[in-house]
C-alpha cells in the first residue's frame, strides 16, 4: 500500500518526516471518512486546568481511549466529554499509516486526537506525557493548510528548531524525540485547497496504556 518510505531525519535517530506521504487521493479518502465519523464524535473545545481558558484548537477522538483537557486537568477517557458516548474506533486507514511507518511487533495505537485548527489557532509548546510508555513512539499527520512546527528539546529552556508542516506529511516522533517539546506556532490561510472551509487537521496516533 504505501512502499515510497522516503523520510528526512530532522534530529538523528529521532524524529522523521514523511515528506508528502500521502498522496492526493489518499488524503481526500481521508477527508471523506473524517466527515463521516464527526456526527458521532464531534469537535469540543477542550479547557487549560485551573484556569479554564479554551484552546483555539478543537479536538476529537477515535479508539478506546482519547485525549481530553478540562478545568481539572489533562487525561484520557474512554468517552466523549460532550455526547457521553464512546469514541469511535480507529479507522482502517490511519491504522495503515502507523504500520506503514513502524515495525512488525510496535504496540497498536489504542488512541487518536483529531485536531483542528482555524486560521488563527496555534498550540503552545508542550510534551505529550499523559502516556505510560514513551517507549511506544507517536505518529503525527497533517491534512489541509500548511503550519509552523516547533521543535525543542527535553527541557523547555532547549533551542527550538522549526518547520512546516504540509497537507499529506506524516511526521513520526521516535526515539529520544518522543518526549521533546514541540507546539504549533501558526497555520499559514489558503495554502491548500484540501478542506473546503479552510484550516487544517493533525492527527495524532499514540498509545496511551
Ligand atoms: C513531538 N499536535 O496534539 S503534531 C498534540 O500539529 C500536538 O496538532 C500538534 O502536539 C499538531 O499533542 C503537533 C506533531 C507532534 C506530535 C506529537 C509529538 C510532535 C511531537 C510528540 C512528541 C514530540
Ligand atoms: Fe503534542
Amino acid at each position: 500500500m504505501y512502499s515510497d518510505l522516503k523520510f528526512m531525519e530532522i534530529r538523528p535517530n529521532g524524529a522523521r518526516l514523511y515528506s508528502e506521504f500521502l498522496s492526493r487521493e489518499t488524503q481526500e479518502s481521508l477527508i471523506s471518512e473524517l466527515r463521516a465519523l464527526l456526527p458521532s464524535a464531534p469537535f469540543f473545545t477542550p479547557r487549560m486546568p485551573r484556569t479554564g481558558k479554551p484552546f483555539s484548537v478543537r479536538m476529537t477522538n477515535f479508539g478506546p481511549l482519547g485525549w481530553v483537557s478540562d478545568q481539572t486537568g489533562y487525561r484520557y477517557q474512554g468517552h466523549h466529554p460532550v455526547t457521553q458516548t464512546p469514541w469511535p474506533p480507529i479507522p482502517e486507514s490511519l491504522l495503515s499509516i502507523w504500520n506503514a511507518v513502524l515495525p512488525e511487533g510496535t504496540p497498536e495505537p489504542d488512541a487518536c486526537l483529531f485536531n483542528y485548527y482555524e486560521n488563527n489557532a496555534k498550540m503552545g509548546l508542550h510534551r505529550d506525557e499523559d502516556e505510560k510508555d514513551f517507549s511506544v513512539p507517536v505518529v503525527s499527520i497533517s491534512l489541509g493548510d500548511d503550519a509552523l512546527f516547533r521543535l525543542g528539546g527535553q527541557s523547555r529552556k532547549d533551542k527550538t528548531q522549526s518547520f512546516r508542516l504540509r497537507s499529506g506529511d506524516v511526521l513520526l516522533l521516535i526515539g529520544k524525540d518522543r518526549t521533546c517539546f514541540h507546539g504549533i506556532d501558526r497555520i499559514y490561510p489558503g495554502t491548500s485547497s484540501l478542506l473546503r472551509d479552510g484550516g487544517r487537521i493533525n492527527l495524532t496516533l499514540r498509545r496511551a496504556e
